[in-house]
């Protein structure tokens, strides 16, 4: 099987052109030692705008090894990508005395519309009706030796622009407001509850199934009971998230990060194995979703990935076997349908965001930061 991917992959290679670009990173790290804007040993005083959040002071230091050395070191010695465990793992909960009841703006999301974890959590925010529930910021494009920062108010960025809620310069400020101690790399999506001026969660997978059921006193009739986790399909839902995400949503990241050409090639071979199975089972399914008639978790959860795919991984991960307009016909029109027909999907999928942030931060694997132009366009219109 594998070597006839790569004896079909180099045959193609020699005839077709891929006129194709590029794409995104990362991580994170462990135990989340929260310390809740307590005070002790202050000194420090990042935000701003009537927050009176005051801020452990940290030996510069020890910030620095722990992390800012390392944020562009993608791979393990050993040439593999292994990505890193959330840190913030609280839930948002209407039990009697959970800390964070839903409450209408009390939660705000931080996004980069270049990630794809992140982007997940704004298609859920959209299809549970959410917007006027919780409020967003996006990141600056560029993920820098600091990591994720925000744009000034006069560079202009399309769709990105300062944190008005925090006064932060970089995300970083914003873990390192609730834990000085913290350890772990500075990712996005976070949840962050304006109440307790603390991160809730910081780990997407979590973060959507919150969103699915624990607002619904709040929002618009329409929405409620939405649950594309519902117990019905849990299960099966569970399996193909599974397998999906080590092969697909990490495994594109598994085969740019490499820094070996044998890490590479069992993970690029692995991933396009996997969207062969995924093809399969679109075929098999009733349609148009993963499960048949119904939108779920599974969709939702490989969207961000797909929709990248051809735009971004083909070319700036070396994800160039088969592309997904050409040689995947059925995932390719169940991606075009949940883009084209669900405003959810186009309205979070931002390609200036997306392309330039893998392209130009990637120095290690782009070291001139030149965006490829194409694909033309990013995603075919549905006729074609
Ligand atoms: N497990 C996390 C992963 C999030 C993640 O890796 N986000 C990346 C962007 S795609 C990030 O913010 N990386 C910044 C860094 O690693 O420095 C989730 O699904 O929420």
């Amino acid at each position: 099987m594998s070597q006839n991917l790569i004896s079909r992959a180099i045959s193609r290679s020699l005839k077709s052109p891929f006129k194709n670009p590029v794409c995104s990173q990362a991580y994170f790290q462990t135990t989340s030692s929260r310390l809740l804007a307590t005070t002790a040993n202050t000194t420090g005083f990042f935000y701003k705008g009537g927050f009176d959040i005051t801020v452990h002071s940290v030996p510069t230091q020890r910030r620095t090894m722990s992390t800012a050395t390392n944020i562009t070191s993608w791979a393990s010695r050993d040439g593999e990508f292994r990505r890193q465990a959330s840190s913030f793992r609280d839930q948002i909960s209407s039990a009697p005395d959970a800390p964070f009841q839903p409450e209408k703006g009390r939660y705000h999301l931080y996004v980069s519309y270049a990630c794809p974890w992140a982007t997940r959590t704004l298609i859920v925010r959209q299809l549970k009706g959410l917007q006027d529930i919780i409020s967003v910021s996006v990141v600056h494009w560029h993920l820098g030796e600091k990591g994720w920062r925000f744009a000034e108010v006069d560079e202009k960025i399309p769709d990105a622009g300062p944190d008005d809620l925090n006064g932060a310069k970089f995300l970083r400020e914003i873990y390192f407001g609730v834990n000085p101690e913290y350890t772990g790399r500075f990712t996005v999506p976070v949840l962050w509850d304006k109440k307790l001026k603390t991160i809730v969660n910081n780990e997407s997978s979590e973060i959507i199934r919150m969103l699915y059921t624990e607002f619904d006193s709040l929002v618009a009739d329409e929405y409620k009971g939405l649950n594309f986790y519902a117990p019905e399909y849990a299960k099966q839902i569970d399996e193909m998230n599974d397998w999906i995400y080590d092969t697909i949503n990490n495994g594109v990241y598994k085969s740019g990060f490499a820094t070996t050409q044998e890490a590479y090639e069992r993970n690029v071979l692995r991933l396009f194995e996997a969207l062969d199975r995924v093809e399969d089972i679109l075929k098999k399914s009733d349609g148009p979703y993963l499960l048949g008639k119904t939108l779920t978790e599974a969709d939702i959860r490989l969207f961000p990935t797909i929709i990248r795919f051809d735009p971004v991984y083909v070319q700036h991960f070396k994800c160039n076997i088969k592309m997904i307009r050409h040689d995947y016909p059925v995932i390719h029109k169940w991606m075009q349908h949940l883009y084209w027909d669900i405003p959810a999907f186009k309205d979070t999928c931002n390609f200036e965001h997306i392309k330039k942030h893998y392209t130009k931060s990637h120095t290690q694997i782009n070291p001139f930061s030149i965006t490829p132009v194409g694909p033309v366009p990013d995603i075919l219109p549905k006729s074609e």
